[in-house]
């Protein structure tokens, strides 16, 4: 259990680390499991070999691009891992974790939910022409681009956020240990504070109109570095702004196990505007007064993340590679932008993901064939060629209701949400697979859900 000291260090800067609560061998087995997904030629004694394309839950990219982080969740290569005893018994079914994380909420809590198996590889010395630039090598230098080996001085900080999905509290238990500069976790101490009240939900994210504002000014702050061994877990608030860092040290990458945390009331709660008071509803913390002041006003500004700097870090990024990277699909499109009452129309090659009524499946792609969709008369979700998922509720708003989707390749699988809180509660509205051309009335659908109280499913 956590002492006096530790809940009064959660509250002021919203994480708290439990060290050597895992057990190492089981560490070592998810460790394990992670190499097992990587390529066949990376080696562990080898750091040359960790290098090339990499397909996680999101993407097959080159691992320098994306900044050497990869994440493994359900139903990939790592398989089953929210039902692997011995993955849950590191957080999930860990007591010296559970114990405190009632503790903390001061309520009984839902099964917690084991999110991915999440590694920071370190950024290789060098990279050759190809990797950087892939088919936008320049022509006369196509042949050799193999050969060609140039140091790789820059990578661009990663993005700063808050989870996209609901829950109280996220656990990151270290696989392996996270030294400074070695793929320790980046957080912002005290975000949580500021953050907390610019939503419109308590647990989902749906933000009021002055939240970017916020979110820009903490996130141009120097963040802190959790640096720990393996087998310590960080227990952070969900609304504590935070980052996977650049790996600078070459010699090991850093493996961890994410397991999300909620409180038992968490659905209803779903359903709630948040006051001002971070701790409302946690009912083991909000008797305890916490004003020794806002963590944030600890932290220093970034120079590198002044706003000064963003076309610079922009042109950089082009510079090192930006035209090699495979493109991700838009696997991020929905998790952050969504709001109850939009209706996303998604397409995919790809049947995986078909039967979800979740906007951020990662089979959300059209790739090199003729598909167009349009609502009425007018073209929709076009992007570089590609369809892409789309919120046609404007259009709805406007009395355009009639969508027509015409595909000249493969089978193609559409599908129209609707979104409702809790997000994940969302419905399918139409579900079904083009051939050539489809035509469907999305009003109609709707108000028919409505009616019968359920999302409709066309196989
Ligand atoms: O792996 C890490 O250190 C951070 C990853 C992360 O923040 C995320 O994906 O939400």
């Amino acid at each position: 259990m956590l002492t006096e000291e530790q809940c009064a260090f959660f509250m002021r800067k919203g994480y708290v680390v439990l060290s050597g609560v895992m057990d190492r061998g089981a560490c070592d087995y998810a460790s394990a499991k992670i190499w097992s997904c990587m390529p066949d030629h990376f080696r562990h004694d080898e750091p040359k070999s960790w290098s090339g394309p990499i397909e996680d839950c999101r993407t097959t990219c080159e691992l320098f691009h994306r900044r050497g982080h990869v994440k493994f969740q359900k139903g990939e290569k790592a398989g089953r891992i929210g039902l692997d005893p011995r993955l849950l018994s590191l957080i999930s079914r860990n007591a010296a974790v559970t114990e405190v994380v009632r503790q903390l909420l001061g309520k009984e809590i839902e099964t917690p939910r084991v999110r991915g198996l999440y590694s920071v590889w370190p950024m290789p010395a060098s990279v050759t022409l190809l990797q950087l630039f892939a088919e936008k090598v320049p022509r006369p230098l196509r042949r050799i681009s193999h050969a060609i080996r140039v140091p790789y001085l820059f990578c661009s900080p990663s993005p700063p956020h808050i989870e996209g999905h609901p829950m109280h509290i996220v656990a990151v238990g270290y696989l392996t240990d996270a030294p400074q500069n070695g793929g320790a976790l980046l957080v912002w101490p005290g975000s949580h504070c500021d953050l907390y009240p610019q939503f419109r939900s308590t647990m989902e994210h749906l933000p009021v109109p002055g939240y970017q504002a916020s979110f820009d000014r903490i996130a141009r702050m120097r963040p802190v570095q959790i640096t720990g061994k393996a087998g310590d877990v960080i227990l952070f608030h969900h609304r504590l702004m935070h980052a996977a860092s650049v790996h600078r040290r070459r010699n090991k990458p850093r493996h961890a196990i994410f397991v999300d945390f909620s409180s038992s009331d968490a659905r209803d709660l779903v359903h709630q505007q948040p006051t001002a008071d971070v701790w409302e509803h946690w009912d083991g913390l909000k008797a305890r007064q916490s004003n020794n002041g806002s963590a944030l006003a600890d932290l220093k500004p970034a120079f590198w993340r002044r706003k000064q700097f963003d076309g610079l870090f922009k042109a950089l990024r082009g510079l090192c590679g930006g035209k090699g990277k495979v493109p991700s699909g838009i696997y991020y499109v929905g998790a952050r932008s969504r709001a109850p009452g939009d209706v996303w129309v998604l397409m995919s090659d790809d049947e995986a993901g078909f039967a979800s009524n979740a906007l951020e499946t990662n089979t959300n792609r059209v790739w090199c064939r003729s598909v167009s969709a349009q609502m009425g008369s007018k073209p929709i979700g076009r992007q570089g060629g590609k369809v892409t998922p789309f919120n046609v509720r404007p259009y709805l708003e406007a009395g355009e209701s009639i969508l027509k989707v015409t595909n000249d390749g493969p089978p193609l699988f559409l599908r129209v949400v609707e979104l409702s809180l809790p997000f994940h509660e969302s419905r399918v509205l139409f579900r079904g697979a083009v051939t050539s051309e489809t035509t469907i009335d999305i009003a109609s659908l709707r108000d028919h859900a409505q009616a019968e109280g359920k999302g409709l499913q066309y196989a």
